[in-house]
């Protein structure tokens, strides 16, 4: 008795352990350095992408788009982007003339003169009356220029703004944990693309979720039957939800290779499939059932995650790998 709990006792400590201390351990994302002078975590995205999608990246990863608050951070970026990158000639900065042409703010409404703010020597210029973004060199000048440039860029999530989804282990509060199936899940009600939905869940360390059971069948008719109650955004074109199966070489099969009739749930609605090859993308209806669509279709989806068993838990974070 006295032995069991002890261990009871020990397991809240470790749980309480894990619970409070994530901002302790300074941890985001994998993907992502923590810088200690300016107390947050960067990633430099080496692909490049024009202003607006950088900007969408960020957000789609839980950060957003890095600009220098003052000379002290621009310095200690150029310092990470001395040490790790060392081919980028410039990135793209949260800042632009978001609202009116020639007035430069942050992403989030604030006057550049109010951060930083050191241009190039004769910029910005508004060459050929269409440079609206701000790129930062690698000396820490910046340019404005056009936003349909592509170029590389550099997300930011301060230490403050952190918050841990503890049942998910991911630092994503929009995921829920099923006990039954071990899983978290996000409903996405703004309607995308197949492969828009797909690029979705992996920014946010998920994927498009693979339903390999009846009862995950079943949850995930609940949670589109509860999600549909609230708001919808955005442009729906099918009342579907898109899930990470497809048809590869004429096969039906889960994102990650299994052919779907050997996946643990493969029903069909009525008369589907019946796009041939027109519609190659999964989807369900709202009631569970599946059906071919047309990967181009806005729809809704479902990103799923898993947990880390407690195993696992305690490898990964106490190194007690007995
Ligand atoms: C970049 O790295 C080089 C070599 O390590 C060093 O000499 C230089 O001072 C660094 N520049 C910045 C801005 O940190
Ligand atoms: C696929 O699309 C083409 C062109 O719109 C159409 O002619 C064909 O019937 C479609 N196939 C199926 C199986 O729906
Ligand atoms: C839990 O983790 C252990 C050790 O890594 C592994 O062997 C086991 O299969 C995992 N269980 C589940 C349900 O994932
Ligand atoms: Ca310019
Ligand atoms: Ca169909």
């Amino acid at each position: 008795m006295a032995r069991n709990k002890l261990i009871f006792y020990y397991l809240f400590l470790l749980v309480m352990t894990f619970c409070y201390s994530q901002r302790d351990k300074k941890n985001f994302r994998k993907d992502y350095k923590y810088v200690e002078a300016t107390e947050s975590f960067y990633k430099f995205h080496t692909m490049s992408k024009k202003g607006q999608d950088a900007k969408d990246m960020c957000e789609l990863e839980g950060a957003t788009i890095f600009y220098p608050e003052d000379q002290n951070e621009a310095d200690a970026i150029r310092q990470l982007w001395n040490e790790t990158q060392v081919v980028l000639p410039r990135i793209y900065i949260g800042v632009a003339s978001w609202i009116v042409k020639g007035v430069f703010e942050t992403f989030d409404g604030r006057p550049i003169n109010d951060v930083y703010s050191n241009w190039a020597p004769g910029e910005p210029n508004n060459a050929n009356d269409n440079e609206d973004c701000v790129i930062m060199r690698r000396d820490g000048t910046l340019n404005d220029v056009n936003c349909n440039d592509k170029n590389p860029f550099v997300c930011k999530k301060t230490l403050s703004s952190l918050e841990w989804n503890t049942n998910c282990d991911i630092p994503n509060l929009d995921y829920t944990y099923d006990a039954t199936l071990g899983k978290c899940y996000k409903f996405h009600s703004e309607p995308k693309g197949w492969r828009e939905a797909y690029a979705t869940c992996n920014a946010e360390q998920s994927y498009l979720a693979i339903v390999d059971s009846q009862a995950e069948a079943d949850h995930l008719t609940r949670m589109t039957a509860s999600a549909l109650r609230d708001n919808v955004q955005g442009n729906l074109e099918q009342p579907a939800v898109f899930l990470g199966f497809h048809k590869r070489r004429g096969v039906w099969s889960t994102t990650k290779g299994t052919k779907l009739v050997n996946s643990g749930y493969s029903k069909w609605g009525n008369q589907q499939p019946d796009g041939g090859d027109n519609e190659t993308c999964g989807a369900m209806f709202y009631n569970g059932l599946l059906q071919d669509l047309k990967c181009d279709l806005k729809c809704f989806f479902i990103c799923e995650h898993d947990v880390a068993n407690l195993s696992n838990v305690f490898d990964d974070r106490y190194g007690a790998s007995q």
